[in-house]
């Protein structure tokens, strides 16, 4: 079988107990014993919280997030537990290196922290799903042999679900969800495996007799939206049927798209400038469909025939993604400048697009997920 058209193949990576792996890394001897790495708050000695631990000291009920005295409780009885304070070059350092490997093995992925991200195999697939799990693999070990981390795997047809999946398989784990397996992964595990349900919401969810992810899947859209709103109700329905179309998109990509052009010639005629406009707004459209996002805020730069450059800008209520929206924008502050300033020609124009959503179809799941 070869994977139908749109079907999609992504792994999420995550580093087991990663600052406190990292420490085992850097120092051998370390392994085997308790682990904590510790944000100290300075207020006295032991006041702060874990930040994370290995897992030889969450047996004892140690955790992220809990006080730094709890955690000594806990381990009251083992004296050979270490403590130890942040070392963030040396985790921001072993997380480039990962990165750098994962790149190797897709196009593209989304770093979503120091310790995790999304890869998108789908094109390095050419059989069916299987050959995925044998490229995890080679991740793996190519991870644990140059950098010396275990991490967990999850490989599934969309986000939402590889993410569920190497949560699922935690540590040192590879799972595979083929699409045909989705629903059944699912259903078994509990309402707070998916991302975005905390404390407050597993309450509200058992309230409502949903406690598994299959629980919730019986819930009607109609009833989901009436209980938590359009936003949360879409994600909750989509999320229990292992719908997410998210595309694995690079971070750190332009927070703005903008194009500037030359006028043919110098003017401070709004119809004469329009036609540029026109074409600019055209451009920075199309790049915005390219990337799936929609914008917020809009500007426009003006550069006199004395090389003076102005903006002015303006952000709107809602997001936007239509062209003649762009255009509409551009022509009023451009009008409003012109007004303001007769005497000034323009001899370049600009617009620039920014504060980025996602589109409809994907703000539901966005809000919720890396
Ligand atoms: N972290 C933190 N405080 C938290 C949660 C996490 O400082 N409340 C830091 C330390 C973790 C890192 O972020 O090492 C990654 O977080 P994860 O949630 O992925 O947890 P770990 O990697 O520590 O453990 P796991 O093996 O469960 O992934
Ligand atoms: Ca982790
Ligand atoms: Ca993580």
């Amino acid at each position: 079988m070869t994977l139908p058209e749109m079907q999609r193949c992504i792994v999420h990576l995550d580093l087991d107990y990663f600052f406190a792996q990292c420490e085992e890394v850097r120092d051998p001897h370390l392994k085997g014993k308790p682990l904590m790495v510790c944000v100290y708050s300075g207020r006295s000695e032991d006041s702060g919280v874990i930040s994370t631990a290995n897992y030889e000291a969450r047996k004892f009920g140690v955790k992220s997030g809990i006080p730094i005295v709890i955690a000594k409780k806990y381990l009251i009885d083992i004296p050979e537990s270490i403590f130890l304070p942040m070392n963030r070059d040396l985790y921001s350092d072993l997380s480039q290196k990962v990165m750098a490997i994962a790149r190797e093995y897709g196009d593209p992925i989304e770093q979503t922290g120091l310790d995790e991200c999304y890869i998108e195999i789908t094109r390095r697939l050419n059989k069916d799903f299987e050959g995925s799990e044998d490229l995890a693999d080679l991740l793996k070990e190519k991870i644990r042999k140059l950098v010396g981390l275990t991490s967990s795997i999850g490989i599934a047809p969309n986000k939402l679900v590889a993410k569920i999946a190497s949560e699922f398989c935690k540590p040192d784990g590879l799972k595979l969800v083929r699409p045909e397996d989705v629903l059944d992964f699912l259903s078994p595990l509990s309402i707070n495996q998916l991302p975005g349900i905390g404390k407050k919401m597993l309450v509200r969810m058992n309230d409502l007799g949903v406690s598994e992810i299959g629980d919730l899947r019986e819930l009607k859209l109609e009833a989901l939206i009436r209980e938590f709103g359009k936003s949360q109700g879409l994600y909750f329905h989509d999320a229990a049927h292992g719908i997410d179309n998210l595309p694995v998109k690079e971070r750190g990509e332009a927070e703005q798209i903008g194009r500037i052009v030359t006028l043919k010639e110098d003017s401070n005629d709004l119809n004469f400038i329009k036609g540029s406009l026109e074409s600019i707004s055209g451009d920075v459209y199309d790049r915005c469909q390219e990337r799936g996002v929609a914008f917020r805020s809009l500007g426009v730069i003006l550069i006199t025939d004395e090389i003076k450059t102005y903006s002015r800008s303006r952000t709107l209520d809602s997001k936007s993604i239509s062209r003649q929206k762009i255009l509409e924008l551009g022509c009023e502050l451009t009008e409003i400048f012109l007004r303001e300033n007769p005497a000034i020609k323009i001899r370049r124009i600009g617009l620039k697009l920014y504060g980025f959503e996602a589109t409809d179809n994907q703000t539901s799941l966005s809000q919720f997920m890396n």
